[in-house]
């Protein structure tokens, strides 16, 4: 039997990234509710993400997302992050929200369009440079709504040269990562809808480029935590974006929709050596359109970080012995036990041996933080989807 005490250790390796879109109001097609205190720029939306590394020390970098992130001085930004506590991770690019990129950026057949699409990694690689960030994250909004609409292998191949020219302007300490999706916004064909295409991309690419699992991205019923063991195997697993969805992209909180297949997919994680290991980032990605931001991001790293507790808590000797002995029952019954254990106890007082709050959203929420941006941050325009 593994106990909390034997995996506590372990959870002072846990970092977890996070977007900075998901402190700038968000919506869906229908509707962006606006609310109080939300982040109108850069500045404020680190500001917010550093509250959430305050309550649980979880959160020591945040992702941005060029152009909605872009700033006059990205030293400044960087600046700025250190003061209140976190540094700048991951930069995301932005092909999806150009009328030039209607038909494609990366895949388009005119090679001016691709060069400009190019010309926007470039642009992020600078940004890179002067963050000090490591990776930098393309998600593609590429593909057509029509059969025959596009040439579905001119567009891979256009897609592998645009990698290549992107990928040989990356320092030897950063890396590419490749994100997939299923479908959205393109209906009939994704240009990388899958981990297979991602790999097969980046694999072609070299050692400095990876693949990046967003839990959201699959069709229902796929079993996610498969493709984690498959891409931690063979060595390409670069990040995840994090989420929780009950029917597509929903981008909920991480854990709401099915806090078991987050466990599966951290006990894969922690089974293939991906945890505490640095070429596996941690990210979120999530959008709060209806609840409060700085909360809603509190909620989804404490999550993380409980099931993260639990999936350490699997027995693997005892599994391994039941696996070969073929004892079906007991084996699965060693993994359970880990998932119905009820950690939050032992989190609760191992955060107050490392001088945290007990409960970090009871802390956060005590904290007049969230009244005072309410107050200051009078006239807030939307950042980020549907900007
Ligand atoms: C889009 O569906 C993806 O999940 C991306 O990770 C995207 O970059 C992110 O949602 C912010 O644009
Ligand atoms: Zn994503
Ligand atoms: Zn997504």
């Amino acid at each position: 039997m593994t106990r909390f005490t034997d995996v506590a250790g372990q959870l002072t390796e846990q970092a977890i990234e996070l977007p900075s879109w998901a402190f700038g109001n968000s919506g869906t097609r229908f509707k962006v509710f606006g609310s109080a205190g939300t982040a109108r720029d850069p500045f404020e939306k680190i500001a917010d993400a550093a509250q959430v590394h305050k309550y649980t020390g979880l959160a020591p970098t945040v992702a941005l997302h060029i152009p909605w992130d872009k700033v006059e001085n990205f030293e400044d930004l960087r600046k700025h992050a250190e003061d209140v506590g976190v540094a700048l991770g991951t930069i995301n690019s932005n092909t999806f929200q150009d009328d030039e990129y209607k038909l494609g950026a990366l895949t388009h057949t005119d090679a001016s369009v691709r060069q400009r699409a190019i010309d926007h990694h470039f642009e992020c690689i600078d940004v890179m440079n002067a963050t000090g960030s490591r990776d930098l994250k393309i998600w593609l909004a590429e593909g057509s709504n029509y059969p025959g609409q596009g040439d579905l292998r001119g567009r891979q191949d256009r897609l592998a040269e645009s990698l290549a020219t992107i990928y040989e302007r990356i320092g030897e300490n950063q890396r590419l990562v490749l994100e997939y999706k299923f479908f959205e916004p393109a209906f009939y064909h994704t240009d990388v809808p899958d981990w297979g295409t991602s790999y097969a991309q980046v694999s072609a690419l070299g050692p400095n480029a990876m693949v990046c699992l967003d839990t959201g991205h699959h069709a229902p019923g796929t079993n996610i935590e498969f493709i984690v063991m498959q891409l931690l195997r063979l060595g390409r697993l670069g990040s995840f974006d994090f989420n929780s969805r009950f029917y597509a992209d929903d981008d909920l909180i991480v854990g709401a929709a099915d806090p078991f297949q987050l466990f599966r997919i951290l006990f894969e994680v922690v089974r293939g050596g991906g945890y505490g290991n640095p070429d596996v980032a941690f990210m979120l990605d999530q959008c709060h359109n209806i609840e409060q931001k700085i909360p809603g991001q509190i909620r989804s790293v404490l999550n993380v970080q409980e099931m993260t507790a639990r999936a350490l808590l699997v027995d693997r000797e005892a599994l391994g012995q039941a696996q070969e002995q073929g004892d079906v029952l007991s084996a699965n019954q060693i993994f359970m036990d880990a998932f119905y254990t009820d950690v939050r106890a032992d989190l609760a007082a191992w955060r107050e041996s490392r001088g945290l709050p007990a409960d970090p959203m009871k802390a956060y929420l005590e904290s007049g933080y969230q009244n005072k941006i309410e107050t200051e941050r009078v006239g807030g325009t939307q950042a980020g989807w549907g900007a």
